[in-house]
């Protein structure tokens, strides 16, 4: 019997009966051609019509159903798989709470700029205003779940007949895709989601326009290129933009012999090794990097991929925001953040340091470097040096600290050592992503070459955190998104006791597909973040403490293997061979020494200048 739709005159999709080729089964077609592998979210009444559709593609070995735990937490997966995929992250929910329960998820894919398909239900269009149970229609009876989308994804729309579907989503997934990329909203009526499709089969080929565009502004181009050589001393500064173009800019940088920086989100992306870098600028990042984009004899700062916001410019630091700026996007929309630049230079990021390889060979290095040597200040193209490392942390000494309770600071230094080479790490919202900016380390930056993965298909390097909407949890969900994108590879998720009390029943996801996520959650009995930060800003010391309490006993109780660490030791003597071979998740419940200060004084410094 159909128990969600009394007037419904839709296909019951019994064994028996002859299935009916409907909206569901051709919104799959669609995500297919996208070469989506999941769909992320939490089945109900209203959304049955897509979930019957999941089934019975999943039966034939086509896209999979991940349902999380809470909506927020399968939007976080999208962010998660997405990023580490490039493939269209698609979370969907029922109509009512369900849809209410994504906001926070949809919100931060918003400002992450996340390509990502939202699908929620509505109930039957009959039923609108008539106050139907979980009804979330535009009704003035109703929640209106529509309105709710509407400052949040790039495009916000209601099916109410099939024949409008394909042109929605065709729309939905452009503006999904192309600059400013983010999410989209469709929602649809159950009635109307369990309607025979109009057509037998996709009408069009969506997959051209969800490919992102390899043009270039030319002419802003040739002029990188006589910046680049013109011989001043230049700077780069790498945001999570340049994922795909990395080699070529790393190439171009040792070419010339550049001093690279990155901001928090493009720390992944370089290996903290490399002779050129110099750390990471912003939000916990490192006095050396600091130091390089204000040494006077710099001409250009020249800024790839970065977002320019709070934490990528440093506070808004004045220097780096100056005529000094040399901007290079993918995306216009963050031009808006540097109009001072001296330059912007648009286009796909892989084109445009093609363009300057190309420029640079035809320009033989002789004449390069005869061009350099008619300038004073110029810096040669000597070759680099032996590695190490050329940037400086804050308390050396505690990295290398073996006192029990375990320093923070000494487990983000270990974590790379224990761990193997081709780890992922995610780090979550609080004193987690703070630790993780300025002391962890991994060795490399990419998939090897040996494992046969070209950068190509490194949509994102080793390292990532959420630093603009900031939602504690975010990287519970985003580790299962990411270890569905990386199959195989361990994903280190480093997180908080009060994020994994607000979203760590995400984990069980983990448990559920057998993904091998590490979780080394800080356990410090308290909001330390906010703890640390009250001291810093002489704010009161309030609602920050927490219970203590054993996550390992938590874990295990799930039927998750767990380990109590409480000192570098108890970490050395894990055997992580085990822990990456068992294909399952893992918890470490690491009792951290809860009176390090997380390095975020740039934080209280913004802070406290908003207090005027
Ligand atoms: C959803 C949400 N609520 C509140 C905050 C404000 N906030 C930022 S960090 C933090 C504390 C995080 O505590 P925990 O997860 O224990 O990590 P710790 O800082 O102790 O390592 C809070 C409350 C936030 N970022 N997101």
């Amino acid at each position: 019997m159909d128990l969600f739709n009394r007037n419904s005159t839709a296909i019951h999709v019994g064994e028996e009966q002859e299935h009916v080729y409907d909206l569901g089964d051709l919104l799959l077609d669609y995500l297919k051609q996208l070469d989506v592998e999941y769909v992320f979210g939490i089945p109900g009444g209203a959304i049955e019509p897509f979930y019957n559709a999941l089934a019975r593609r999943e039966r034939d070995g086509g896209i999979k159903s991940i349902v999380a735990r809470h909506e927020t937490g399968a939007a976080f997966m999208c962010d998660g798989y997405n990023s580490n995929s490039g493939r269209l992250g698609v979370c969907c929910a029922t109509t009512g709470p369900g849809t209410t329960n994504l906001i926070t998820g949809v919100s931060s894919a918003f400002a992450n700029q996340i390509p990502m398909l939202v699908i929620t239900a509505q109930t039957a269009l009959h039923t609108f205003g008539k106050g139907a149970f979980q009804e979330s229609s535009s009704s003035v009876t109703g929640v209106d779940t529509l309105k709710f989308f509407e400052h949040i994804t790039n495009f916000n729309s209601m099916v109410t007949h099939v024949d409008q579907f394909e042109q929605i989503l065709t729309t939905a997934i452009r503006k999904a895709f192309h600059s400013p990329k983010g999410p989209v909203h469709i929602s649809i009526p159950m009635d109307v989601f369990r309607s025979p499709a109009p057509v037998k089969a996709p009408s069009f080929d969506l997959s051209m326009i969800s490919k992102p565009t390899t043009l270039l502004d030319q002419g802003a181009a040739e002029k990188l290129c006589d910046i680049l050589t013109s011989g001043y001393k230049v700077v780069f500064v790498i945001g999570d933009g340049c994922a795909q173009a990395i080699n070529e800019i790393i190439e171009v940088a040792t070419l010339l012999n550049i001093q690279i920086v990155t901001t928090p989100h493009g720390k992944g992306l370089m290996s903290p090794y490399h002779p050129l870098f110099r750390g990471v600028i912003g939000f916990a990042g490192h006095e050396t990097a600091y130091q390089v984009t204000h040494d006077e004899s710099v001409r250009y700062i020249i800024a790839i991929g970065a977002r320019f916001g709070e934490w990528d410019s440093n506070g808004w630091d004045q220097t780096l925001l100056s005529e000094k700026l040399v901007h290079i996007s993918s995306d216009s929309g963050y031009f808006n953040r540097t109009p001072m630049a001296k330059l912007h230079v648009l286009g796909n990021i892989s084109s445009i340091f093609n363009r300057v390889l190309d420029y640079l060979e035809e320009n033989t290095f002789k004449e390069l470097e005869a061009k350099l040597n008619a300038i004073p200040d110029k810096h040669s193209l000597e070759s680099i040096g032996r590695p190490k490392r050329f940037f400086k942390l804050l308390d050396q000494e505690k990295y290398n600290d073996d006192s029990t309770p375990i320093k923070p600071q000494r487990l983000m230094k270990l974590l790379p050592r224990v761990f193997p080479f081709n780890a992922r790490y995610v780090a979550d919202i609080g004193a987690s992503f703070a630790w993780a900016i300025h002391y962890l380390h991994p060795l490399k930056r990419s998939r090897s070459t040996e494992l046969g993965f070209s950068d190509k298909e490194n949509w994102s390097g080793v390292f990532r955190t959420c630093l603009e909407f900031s939602s504690m949890g975010w990287a519970q969900g985003a580790a299962v998104g990411t270890a569905l994108a990386c199959k195989g590879d361990p994903v280190v998720c480093i997180t908080g006791d009060g994020a994994l009390l607000m979203n760590g029943q995400e984990i069980t996801v983990a448990l559920q597909h057998k993904l091998p996520v590490i979780y080394v959650v800080l356990n410090d009995s308290s909001l330390g973040m906010v703890k640390h930060g009250q001291v810093l800003t002489g704010a009161e010391s309030t609602g920050t403490d927490l219970p203590e309490i054993s996550f390992a006993k938590i874990a295990r109780a799930m039927g998750i293997e767990a380990y109590t660490i409480r000192s570098p030791q108890d970490l050395m003597e894990l055997d992580v061979n085990d822990i990456v071979a068992r294909k399952s998740p893992t918890l470490l419940d690491v009792l951290i020494d809860k009176n390090e200060c997380p390095p975020i004084g740039l934080r209280t410094r913004v802070l406290k200048q908003e207090e005027g």
